[in-house]
């Protein structure tokens, strides 16, 4: 069984383990002092990211689908190694085929006890070589603290540069999204997707209808202030210089079979992408890591769960 393998290679007891659920699918659960994870080894999804005493940071469909070639709806999708529509091949599936693969684990460590790493790989193979001719070894590193850090790094192992594209598809959890608005990205020039204008907003953003913007030249920080919970996720970043944000409102929310037609009301994608003119060029040998580090910077204390009664 493999999930036997891996606790008995990865697993850290009472802290990181693998369960195989009745989709079939392999999830690595996390618990430390700071916080509880999941992630599905397909895709290399961070489904849940729960820091003590708070809601869910992070957001999945009531509908998805736990299938073979089709992603997770939500979490943190993997959109590589182009985002978007394939640049040049319209049958190519948009988002690439990162998350639609199985990664393997590369390492798993308990750094302290309030935080957890793991470290998992998918390198190029035949298969991925006939939806991209390239040879990569590309690492997804998640530590778990009171912050989720996820770093997405591309090696060259071959002997041609290389063009990607990528994305940290962020799916965040929110109370509604009449009560929430994105600070950060004031003054900076979108691409809108919906109307391929470029446009720019003095004011924080607040979002009343379906929204798709490509933020252009951005590298700073942003934050969704939730008047809702009473709380501010901050996404810090680096390797970027391009954000998303996207919510599908009411009639792309109905269009889509793994969301839920309400659901639209309680996420908002924040994305940390190399996306648009964004595009990242690695030689042989060479790397190129996204880093998306998500925290809450202010939020109402919870009162503590009491799991006796
Ligand atoms: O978030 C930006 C975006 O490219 C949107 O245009 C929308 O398509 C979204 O990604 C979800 O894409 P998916 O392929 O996961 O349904």
């Amino acid at each position: 069984m493999i999930t036997e393998l891996l606790n008995k290679g990865f697993g850290i007891p009472h802290t990181l383990t693998f369960i195989t659920e009745l989709d079939g699918m392999t999830y690595v659960y996390i618990t430390n002092n700071s916080a509880t994870a999941k992630i599905s080894l397909y895709g290399a999804q961070v489904l849940s990211f729960r820091p003590r005493h708070q809601e869910d940071i992070l957001w999945v469909s009531s509908k998805s689908l736990y299938k073979q070639n089709k992603a997770i709806r939500g979490g943190i999708p993997l959109c590589w190694p182009w985002f978007g529509a394939h640049p040049t091949d319209s049958t190519k599936q948009s988002h690439g085929f990162a998350r639609l693969s199985e990664w393997s684990v590369l390492t798993t460590e308990a750094v302290d006890e309030e935080t957890t790493r793991i470290i998992l790989k998918l390198q190029s193979s035949d298969e991925t070589m006939k939806m991209w001719p390239h040879k990569f070894i590309t690492t997804l590193t998640v530590t778990i603290s009171n912050k989720l850090t996820v770093e997405l790094t591309t090696n060259n192992s071959g002997n041609e540069p290389f063009t990607i594209t990528s994305a940290l598809h962020s799916y965040f959890n929110i109370s509604d999204i009449s009560k929430v608005a994105i600070h950060g990205l004031e003054n900076s020039t979108f691409l809108d997707s919906l109307t391929n204008k470029e446009q720019t907003e003095n004011e924080p953003i607040k979002i009343n209808q379906e929204v798709d913007r490509i933020y252009l030249d951005h590298t700073g920080n942003c934050e969704i202030k939730d008047t809702g919970l009473e709380r501010t996720i901050q996404i810090d970043k680096q390797g970027s210089s391009s954000t998303v944000v996207w919510n599908p409102w009411i009639d792309k929310a109905k269009r889509m079979a793994d969301f839920g037609d309400d659901e639209y009301q309680t996420m908002l994608c924040v994305e940390t992408t190399n996306a648009h003119t964004d595009t990242i060029e690695i030689t042989p040998d060479k790397d190129h890591t996204l880093t998306a580090v998500i925290s809450l910077v202010e939020q109402k204390q919870r009162p503590k769960l009491d799991h006796t009664k």
